[in-house]
């Protein structure tokens, strides 16, 4: 056996990973206790007091609007004997009031009212250190807002490094987009790196395992379908960045996953755009936002953008995720086009989506073969494309040359590797210090 739960030198990694319960505890501690984690977007809480209750990791929290338009998050337990405090998804409120003694909170987090706290206390209960535990950090891109628990972690923009390039055209450039909630939310049998790690690179699995969605469907992937053609040379590329996250990007590819009319429609407003944007930002850019990227910011949120898809792989435990799926859509689409948009992300990307199910498949077969006591010391592979990992003139992060490849899988587990084997910030930005090197060097 491998010693090693992940091999970057070689591109591989312990089966083990995706299924023990040993690995996911310490997971829990050094990449959900650590890492920049998928809150909600400003545009499903614009006003003050408006809350979602979301996960990070194994927990619960209120993520709230304070008065002054800032964003707070606090775990979503009672300071007194720890029940939950606010049993919705969503809503607006002043303040959150315990069920079972009544203790009642505000939207800051402060502990407001304690039912007899004079007589029952002695005046002894001091309401100050009885405040909601609150979230060390919260920033945002774009209107994307993160919580993070490390208060030693990089900033936001820090931490999203070299990807921020590619996701600034179409989430910020193009007019800025939206998230339409509340997210549909279902449990799978999977570990929570399965879709991740599937989002964060792989094209090689769309033209397989969707055959039936691009052969049911007409979509401009339809083509692909039971590996028919393998995409042309310069279809598209792969890139991964210091912390994990990164991307694939499929040329031109606008109309995504949605089919028919739409997928007509669609080409026609994002060539259109285009043509303005690239006045605005140059042609390379405008480019970029008009191509599909796949993606995962680590180490749990993934996107499809024009696909229109986005998601929080929501731990539960070694074998169980909870999915959470927003439709991510152009600020500035007709209303019209916006629907029709919303509901095909909906068909094909949603909880019972035509392309959805097709993945979940594997991702539970995947967690499920990893439970075997030999199966589960074997190394996996993703080692597609290792030799030709570079630093190109033009494109930040490490970019792998062809639409299919799993550059991003190495960039991804790389830094898994360093928050598993670290004690500290400190430590692990020491590990990635030359992550480009260690990621070109890999040899079969
Ligand atoms: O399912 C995916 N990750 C995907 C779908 C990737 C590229 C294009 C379409
Ligand atoms: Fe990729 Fe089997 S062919 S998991
Ligand atoms: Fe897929």
């Amino acid at each position: 056996m491998e010693d090693k739960l992940i091999n970057i030198a070689q591109g591989k990694q312990r089966h083990e990973m995706h299924a023990s319960e040993a690995i996911f505890e310490q997971e829990m501690d050094k990449v959900f206790g650590r890492c920049w984690l998928f809150l909600t977007h400003e545009s499903l809480i614009p006003n003050f007091g408006d809350y979602v209750v979301t996960r990070m990791g194994t927990d619960e929290v209120i993520v709230s609007r304070q008065r002054d338009g800032s964003i707070k998050a606090f775990l979503n337990t009672c300071r007194h004997r720890g029940a939950q405090l606010c049993p919705n998804e969503a809503g607006n409120a002043r303040g959150f009031v315990c069920a079972y003694h009544g203790w009642a909170y505000g939207s800051n987090g402060d502990l407001q009212s304690v039912p007899f706290d004079e007589q029952l206390y002695d005046g002894l209960l001091d309401k100050c250190k009885n405040s909601l535990h609150e979230v060390a950090k919260i920033d945002s891109f774009y209107g994307f807002i993160y919580g993070c628990f490390d208060q030693d972690a990089p900033s936001l923009s820090d931490y999203l490094g070299d990807v921020k390039w590619y996701l600034e055209p179409y989430m910020d450039l193009s007019g800025g987009v939206e998230l339409i909630g509340p997210p549909g939310r279902c449990l799978i049998a999977a570990n929570w790196k399965t879709p991740s790690e599937n989002f964060v690179g792989d094209a090689y699995h769309v033209g397989w395992t969707h055959s039936s969605a691009l052969r049911s469907g007409g979509s401009i992937f339809s083509p692909l379908a039971g590996n028919s053609v393998l995409p042309p040379e310069g279809a598209g590329l792969q890139i991964t960045s210091k912390h994990g996250s990164g991307l694939g990007v499929l040329w031109d590819a606008y109309a995504g996953v949605h089919d028919g009319e739409l997928a007509n429609e669609l080409m026609a407003f994002g060539l259109a755009k285009e043509q303005r944007l690239i006045k605005e930002i140059g042609a390379e850019r405008a480019r970029i936002y008009r191509s599909h990227l796949n993606g995962t910011i680590f180490p749990n949120n993934s996107f499809l953008t024009c696909s229109g898809i986005f998601k929080a792989w929501q731990p539960r435990s070694a074998n169980s995720t909870e999915v959470f799926s927003w439709v991510m859509v152009e600020k500035d689409m007709p209303s019209d086009l916006k629907e029709a948009f919303t509901k095909s992300v909906h068909r094909t990307f949603g909880v019972a989506g035509y392309w959805e199910s097709d993945d979940n498949d594997n991702m539970e077969s995947e967690t499920y073969m990893a439970k075997g006591h030999q199966a589960k010391k074997k190394m996996l592979n993703s080692q597609m494309g290792i030799s030709g990992d570079r630093i190109d003139p033009v494109l930040p992060g490490v970019v792998g040359k062809s639409a299919i490849g799993e550059t991003s899988y190495r960039g991804y587990y790389r830094f898994y590797g360093d928050l598993m084997n670290s004690d500290s910030w400190a430590e692990v930005s020491a590990k990635g210090d030359n992550w480009q090197d260690q990621l070109i060097k890999a040899t079969v």
